[in-house]
């Protein structure tokens, strides 16, 4: 077996397997404790405006929905956020871009110190986006898919103004294709990238980019992937295809083709780019630093490319 970035988390074969998300209580409408209190008896915190931290990190595609979700839904003032250097040392996720390398919330020098709060039992990977309670320093969560869920249905009293529904009333299709893209997409270039057999590598490459073709053909005449009107789903495909050239397809070996070479992805790329709430949430050097530096079983040197150039996204022809 070849050396692997993440050993526990790779299967037989040499496949990718993703660890589960340890912290699973939800902030709901539906929460019977009081302001102040913590979950009631089935893990549910109140909703509170300016109670919770999400702590991210602008690398990651997963924390990076949070972000935008966050942005799109004018919950700025609502919940405060907590970004983390892009490079993790031994002890992981750090507060170094904050005065005194603490965050100034939390008071912590590193997101494990919330995690071992929470549970001092806990030897999995430390993991953002989480969210944090200010009060107690706990972790609420580390769901990233059900994170964003939630900022739609169970802060809406706290939404902006004309802010995106980006659940649509009828889930069925959205959830279809959101369970595709996490597999094929989203989880698919992790599957490319932290393979450790040939085999298990060509059939993430070749899920992955029968996907892509299937996603390219379904935005012929269309602005986004459920139709005219910009949904999670979109949100979801945005974070890994802003990724994809600057990363995945040198880094992770998804190199069929490029991005750019998707008419219609490419298309609807820039367009949410330049969408309100998403191109000002991008960080290509936080991006890029984190992949090529962390990832040392792939990239032993540690050399980070140049390129692309980040204007492409924002060029008028
Ligand atoms: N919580 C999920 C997804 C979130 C995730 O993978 N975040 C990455 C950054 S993109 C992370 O925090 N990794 C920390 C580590 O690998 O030690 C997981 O456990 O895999």
């Amino acid at each position: 077996m070849r050396r692997a970035q993440f050993g526990a988390e790779n299967g037989s074969n040499g496949e990718w397997k993703r660890q589960g998300n340890r912290f699973t209580d939800r902030i709901s409408r539906a929460s019977d404790s009081s302001p102040g209190e913590g979950p009631d008896d089935q893990g549910r915190w109140p909703v509170e405006p300016g109670r919770y931290r999400l702590v991210v990190s602008l690398a990651c595609p997963w924390a990076h929905r949070s972000v935008i979700v966050r942005r799109l839904l004018g919950l700025d003032d609502a919940i405060s956020l907590a970004v983390v250097d892009p490079i993790r040392d031994e002890q992981g996720w750090r507060f170094t871009l904050d005065p005194d390398d603490r965050d100034p919330v939390l008071g912590i020098q590193y997101l494990s110190e919330a995690y071992l709060r929470t549970d001092p039992s806990y030897d999995g990977r430390v993991t953002v986006p989480a969210i944090v309670d200010t009060v107690t320093g706990l972790v609420v969560t580390n769901d990233y898919p059900q994170i964003t869920l939630d900022l739609s249905t169970e802060w809406v009293d706290h939404h902006q103004a004309g802010a995106p529904q980006l659940i649509p009333d009828d889930r069925a299709e959205m959830d279809q294709l959101i369970e595709e893209i996490y597999r094929d997409v989203n989880n698919g270039v992790y599957r490319c990238g932290f393979a450790t057999e040939q085999e298990a590598y060509e059939a993430a490459y070749d899920a992955l980019f029968a996907r892509l073709d299937a996603l390219e053909e379904r935005l012929q005449g269309r602005d986004y992937l459920l139709g005219d009107t910009l949904r999670e789903v979109d949100v979801r495909l945005f974070t890994t295809l802003v990724r994809f050239d600057a990363v995945y397809h040198g880094h992770f070996k998804a190199n069929r083709n490029k991005l750019t070479e998707f008419p219609n992805l490419w298309a609807y790329a820039r367009r949410l780019y330049q969408h309100e709430g998403f191109g000002e949430t991008v960080d290509f050097d936080q991006i890029k630093r984190h992949y090529y530096v962390t990832h040392n079983t792939i990239n032993p040197t540690g050399i980070v490319p140049k390129g692309p150039d980040p204007e492409v996204w924002t060029h008028v022809d």
